[in-house]
Order: C-alpha cells, then sequence, then structure tokens
C-alpha cells in the first residue's frame, strides 16, 4: 500500500511522490502557523530542545542504558507530529550500510537522498534547499557560522556492519546481559555503535550531538535505528526482547529504566509537557508502547497477492489439481516467473500476508474445514510444510497484521459466528481459536484503522454490512453495530489519502456503493451510490498520489473502473479497461507504486494489465496462463 499504513520504509525505495510528501510535512513543522507549541516555539525547533533538555535535566539518554527507548519515544512523537501535516507519511528510514547519495532504490539503480527535491545538500557550507530554512543554534552557540544545518558526508558507504550482524551480535550472551551490550558504545559491533558512526559520517551539524536533531535527516537515521532495534527484538525465539519486564536485563533497575522519561513526563521543565501547559504524559520504558516496535518494510495484504520483502509481487491461487500454485515477479515491477505448486489438497482459494519479518505466509481452507498454513523458511524465500491450524471452518479466512507485528486471522464458522486466531508474538507461535459472535452468512473482510485498530467487516444475514473493531490496537474487540445498506456482495475496503476507511460493495441494484468514515479512526457517513451495472465484487487499491482507484466486472465481462479526481475527495465516471474475465479482480501496487490488477480469463488463465506509470495509463492486457477455476473466493 502506498500512504498511511503506518508502516515506515526504505527511504530509498519508496517513489519520488511519497517523498516529496514526507520532505513536506517535515517543512511544514517548521514553517506552518499552525504547528506552534504555545510557548511559541515551532514544533520542529522543538525536536532539539527536547534533544538539549534531556541532557541537561541530568538523564543520560545518550550514553546510558535508556538510549534506544528514548530515541523510540522521541522519534514517534515526531512521526505523530509529521501526521498532523499529513497524514498519508511515515517515518521512513535511511539504511545506513548505503552511501545516501547512491541509496540501493531496489530495483536495481540508487536514489540519491542529497538533492534539492528531498534533504539538500551533502556538503557545507549549508543543506540549502529545499531546506534552506532550517536554522541551527551552532553558530550563535559555537561561534562556527553555522546558523543553518549542514552537512559534510564522508566519501563512500559508512563502514557500518550489515543488518545481520547487528541482530545476532548478542547470541552468544545470557538473555539478561543482551541489552549491555546492545547499548554498549565499547563492544566492536553494537546497535549503539552503529548509531554513533552514522552521526560521524553525515558529519556537519549531525555529528555533533548538541546540533544534530535540527537537521530533518537524523529522524531518517534514527528510525534506521529503531527498525534495527526492532528486527533484534523480534529475532524468533527471543520473546524476552518483547517483554518488558526481560527486555533490558540486568540493566532493568537503573535510574532512566526506572525513572520516567523526560521532557513528555513533565518533570524536566520544558513546556508544554511542564507548566503552564501541563501536557505531560508520564512515559516509562517499560512502558508496553515503548517495548513494542513499530512496522516497519512490510507492504500488507490479505488477499491472493503480496509482496516479498525484496519487492517483487507473488500471487497465490488454487489450481484444479486443488493444489497452491504461485507465480512471481523475477525483479521487482518487472517479468514473472512461470507457475510452481506449493501442493496441498485445498478446495478453497488462499490468502497471503507477510509476516513481521518479511517472511510471507498463505492461509486456506483444507478438505477438512481446518485452517491449513505454509510460509517462507527466509525473507524472499524457500517454503515450509503444510500444517493445521485446526478448527471447523467452512468460510474464507481473512488475514491482517497487528499493529505490533502479529498476524491475526478471521473466519466464519458453522455456528455462522466469527472466529479468529492469532499468533502469540510476531512472527510466531499460535493461540487457539475464540469466537467473536455474531451470526452473518458472509465472509469476513479486515482492515486497519489509522491508528492501528483493527476492524472486521461481514454481510449480515439481513444483507447489511456488520462490523467489529479492536477497541485498542492489538487488543480488545467491540461489540457487533450494523452500518446498514443492502449489499448482496463481499465489502472491498482502503483507507483514504487523509486516513478514513471507506468500504465498497455492489448493491441489490448491480451498483457500486460506497460508505466512509467521515474522521480518521472514527464515526460512518451513510452509503452512497456510486452507479455502473457490476455483477461481480468490487476491488480497491490507492494511486501513489493518494487517490482510491475501484475495479470491478461488469455484465460485459470487461474490467471497468472509476477513481477518485483528487485526493479523499469526489469521483470520475467509469470507464472500460475491456478484457473478457468472468472471474473477479484483485488489485495491488508495484514497488515502484504502479496499480496492477489481475483476473481469471474465461479461458481460466491468471491475466493482469498494469499501470504504465504511477497514477496513470494503461498497458494492455496480458495471460500470465495457468489453469485457476477461481482467483477469489467468490469467482
Ligand atoms: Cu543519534
Amino acid at each position: 500500500m502506498t500512504h498511511g499504513d503506518g508502516i515506515r520504509r526504505n527511504v530509498a525505495k519508496i517513489s519520488d511522490g511519497q517523498r516529496a510528501r514526507l520532505r513536506d510535512a517535515f517543512i511544514a513543522l517548521d514553517t506552518d502557523p499552525r504547528f506552534v507549541y504555545p510557548d511559541g516555539v515551532t514544533y520542529w525547533d522543538k525536536q532539539e530542545d527536547i534533544h538539549k533538555n534531556a541532557h541537561a535535566a541530568g538523564q543520560d539518554v545518550h550514553a546510558g542504558p535508556a538510549f534506544l527507548p528514548w530515541h523510540r519515544v522521541l522519534i514517534g512523537r515526531l512521526e505523530a507530529l509529521l501526521r498532523e501535516a499529513d497524514p498519508s507519511v511515515s517515518l521512513h528510514y535511511w539504511d545506513f550500510t548505503t552511501d545516501p547519495r547512491a541509496s540501493d532504490n531496489g530495483a536495481g539503480g540508487t536514489t540519491d537522498l542529497f538533492t534539492p527535491q528531498f534533504m539538500g545538500s551533502p556538503s557545507p557550507p549549508s543543506a540549502g534547499p529545499p531546506l534552506q530554512n532550517f536554522e541551527s543554534t551552532e553558530g550563535a552557540e559555537r561561534g562556527d557560522g553555522h546558523n543553518f544545518i549542514w552537512r559534510d558526508v564522508a566519501p563512500g558507504a559508512p563502514g557500518i556492519p550489515a543488518d545481520q550482524a547487528i541482530e545476532t551480535a548478542t547470541d552468544g550472551l545470557a538473555p539478561a546481559d543482551q541489552w549491555s551490550q546492545v547499548t554498549s558504545q565499547g563492544a566492536p559491533v553494537s546497535l549503539h555503535s552503529a548509531h554513533d558512526t552514522a552521526h560521524g559520517y553525515i558529519g556537519g551539524g549531525i555529528a555533533l550531538e548538541h546540533y544534530s536533531f535540527h537537521d530533518p535527516f537524523v529522524f531518517l537515521l534514527h528510525s534506521n535505528v529503531d527498525r534495527l532495534l526492532a528486527a533484534w527484538q523480534r529475532v524468533p525465539g527471543q520473546a524476552g526482547r518483547l517483554d518488558p519486564a526481560q527486555l533490558y536485563g540486568t540493566l532493568a533497575s537503573s535510574p532512566t529504566i526506572v525513572q520516567d522519561l523526560q521532557p513528555w513526563s513533565g518533570g524536566s521543565g520544558l513546556r508544554p509537557w511542564a507548566p503552564p501547559d501541563n501536557q505531560q504524559v508520564p512515559t516509562n520504558a517499560t512502558d508496553a508502547d515503548v517495548v513494542t516496535p513499530v512496522r516497519y518494510d512490510v507492504v500488507l495484504a490479505g488477499g491472493p497477492l503480496a509482496q516479498n520483502g525484496d519487492g517483487r509481487l507473488e500471487v497465490f491461487v488454487r489450481g484444479d489439481d486443488n493444489a497452491v500454485w504461485h507465480i512471481w515477479q523475477t525483479a521487482p515491477n518487472n517479468g514473472w516467473s512461470g507457475w510452481a505448486s506449493l501442493g496441498g489438497n485445498i478446495p478453497a482459494v488462499p490468502v497471503v500476508c507477510p509476516n513481521a519479518d518479511l517472511r510471507l505466509e498463505v492461509f486456506v481452507r483444507g478438505d477438512d474445514n481446518a485452517l491449513w498454513h505454509i510460509w517462507q523458511t527466509a525473507p524472499s524465500n524457500g517454503w515450509s510444510g503444510w500444517a493445521s491450524l485446526g478448527g471447523n471452518f467452512p468460510g474464507q479466512p481473512a488475514v491482517w497484521m497487528n499493529a505490533d507485528g502479529r498476524l491475526e486471522v478471521f473466519v466464519r464458522g458453522d455456528d455462522n459466528a466469527l472466529w479468529h486466531i492469532w499468533q502469540t508474538a510476531p512472527n510466531n507461535g499460535w493461540s487457539g481459536w475464540a469466537p467473536l459472535g455474531g451470526n452473518f452468512p458472509g465472509d469476513p473482510v479486515v482492515y486497519q484503522n489509522a491508528d492501528g485498530r483493527l476492524e472486521v467487516f461481514v454481510r449480515g444475514d439481513d444483507n447489511a454490512l456488520w462490523h467489529i473493531w479492536q477497541t485498542a490496537p492489538s487488543n480488545g474487540w467491540s461489540g457487533w453495530a450494523s452500518l446498514g445498506g443492502n449489499i448482496p456482495s463481499q465489502p472491498a475496503i482502503f483507507h483514504n489519502d487523509d486516513g478514513r476507511m471507506e468500504v465498497f460493495a455492489r448493491g441489490d441494484d448491480n451498483a457500486l456503493w460506497h460508505i466512509w468514515q467521515t474522521a480518521p479512526s472514527n464515526g460512518w457517513s451513510g452509503w452512497a451510490s456510486l452507479g455502473g451495472n457490476l455483477p461481480g465484487e468490487p476491488a480497491v487499491f490507492q494511486n501513489e498520489d493518494g487517490r482510491l482507484e475501484v475495479f470491478a466486472r461488469g455484465d460485459d465481462n470487461a474490467l471497468w473502473h472509476i477513481w477518485q479526481t483528487a485526493p479523499s475527495n469526489g469521483w470520475s465516471g467509469w470507464a472500460s479497461l475491456g478484457g473478457n474475465l468472468p472471474g473477479d479482480p484483485v488489485v495491488f501496487q508495484n514497488q515502484d507504486a504502479r496499480v496492477e490488477v489481475f483476473a481469471r480469463g474465461d479461458d481460466n488463465a491468471l491475466w493482469h494489465i498494469w499501470q504504465t506509470a504511477p497514477n496513470n495509463g494503461w498497458s494492455g492486457w496480458d495471460s500470465l496462463g495457468g489453469n485457476i477455476p477461481a482467483l477469489t473466493a467468490l469467482a
């Protein structure tokens, strides 16, 4: 997905348009009059004040054991401010094993992050456009003439160990001794040392502890530090790293771990967390939402299509032999393999979702009505054998990832209630089945709110749309509520550019109907018709520029589409993309943000059509071959 899915990505691998929006959000925090604290300091300038204040208030957040959790809170709060400027952005990261002037773009080329289009100059005397107005207190306090942010990037790439070396550096230590290694500045390989090297490599103001947070680029550096911490925490078999009581090991009683983190807890005098504004929120390094990592790099999916960790799309279908077959791009954005079988005896259609560690996992109802799954044993790599998760569920499963990285599967039981099962830790281990109640003939569809809470939608026996939602991210559930409507079809869901969920479904008049949240993570509009004559099930996706686009099979078996004319806004009329496709479409996005649509043709082969550039223009139809009785659950 493009925007607003809450996921931080490699900033060199996202599209130019996405980088531009992140850049503009940084600039807005420094210049937009909306973004000023009660003491008159801009949201942006406050970041460096926070950094200085934490040191001045006596908390050792740079050399001590709270270095990583304190900076996790700092960048998480900054990301929330960026989303006040543009709800679609996440705090993406610079992979600091790469030269930021030639960082791997994931598609065979490189991206220069230090240009006038993104982060400005890598060289003295100052960053220049587009960050020419980002001031620094360095000149006034050191008398060195640097009144604006500047860098002095060293030649080549920084000499920082590979991610894998950092993630495994503590493997030989007892769990209780690992945190002191992760946070050590003396160890030959440690996350803290890698961070220090990256600061020195960028040079200029970023090499100076007390001036570095004037520069937006430092947040891309620290997002990468946090990504590596998250990866280390999620190493399989190390559940203690996700446990607030175990994470800090022998350092758990250190003052900076035990005391509340400042300035946000209000104890260090910095406004607005101190008087007279008193916006303090007591925050501690052992809080669950500090210990729990956010999601990095995964591209969420819950249909037959997913993106591998290396950016290649992969499609999973039921073959006419009832085995699961798959086909994949041989490189991101381009070229396809032949079909291969993953075996199994599975009379239903599979759904796929990536794990937090980017390994794809496929779920499907078996011929015993139990839920079966199979997973990649390494990201973008080989496959496990099939395993059963048990249950007796005649329905079609739906899967999504919780905000904390755990997969969760929903399926209609033989009692027509909704049941669910979830990973007990990211990437690993499963709960037993539990009921969520209800009495619904339809199969569930799951999506996430802008605030990370999962929400499940299902058609009731009254053909109204019913929903149930988490009351907190990764946590408990509401009761069922009806959204009304008369929709004999499966709903299709996506988020608007401004974060509001929108649901599309075929009405009993074969027109496309939709209903939307009136605010992100909040209440709902009434139903409205978008017209059309579409006997099939709709599919929806978001363009790179944030506009939603809906696809559905027409009564002529051609693929029809309709799109927002502006992000989060009005709609075009219907237009045909041609084809002869008795099956319903599924839609996904390439790594370069071009939308691509797949459907079963009248020859039972898999056909696809794609945007020739992000947001715009379409190829002709092309066959990927195969023999697919059904691509989606209904067709
Ligand atoms: Cu730093």
